[in-house]
């Protein structure tokens, strides 16, 4: 009788997790933007400009063509250029990702331009969202640091 048990017992078992496996997919949806290792400048008081940084991992292609947050009126795409001796911000109107690509924004490069600075009182985190062309949207709750 264990005979005839324990292989049905083993497919039953197979099948379940089959089934599991199966449904993964269709109960959380598959990221193509992952946001990590970020955080947002606390300005010196008075000062109405920040900045955020963090890193974006794509699994699909990715165009980032707006950012926002509660913290701040606007929020802007920057990168770096050199002008001489100068490092000057310029605003870039998009950020695409291919598949696989990771992209960090760190101070001295890539950043999120945050104008018109306006945190809750007491805020110690704060949101960021990244728009892609399709609508997408991906929000990140980061820390807020001096530096
Ligand atoms: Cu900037």
């Amino acid at each position: 009788m264990n005979a005839f048990r324990a292989p049905g017992l083993a497919l039953l078992f197979a099948t379940l997790l089959a089934s599991a496996v199966g449904c993964a997919p269709a109960e959380e949806a598959p990221r193509t933007l992952t946001l990590s290792e970020g955080w947002i400048r606390l300005p010196p008081p008075g000062q109405d400009r920040s900045a955020a940084y963090l890193t974006l991992a794509a699994t699909a292609s990715v165009t980032l063509v707006a950012a926002e947050s509660p913290l701040a009126q606007r929020v802007e795409f920057h990168t770096m250029v050199r002008d001489g001796d100068l490092m000057r911000m310029r605003q870039l109107p998009e950020v695409s990702l291919a598949p696989g690509e990771t992209r960090r924004f760190a101070p001295g490069g890539d950043h999120l331009m945050l104008f018109g600075w306006a945190p809750p009182a007491e805020a110690r985190v704060g949101e960021i969202t990244l728009v892609d062309a399709d609508g997408t949207r991906y929000t990140v709750t980061l820390p807020l640091r001096e530096r």
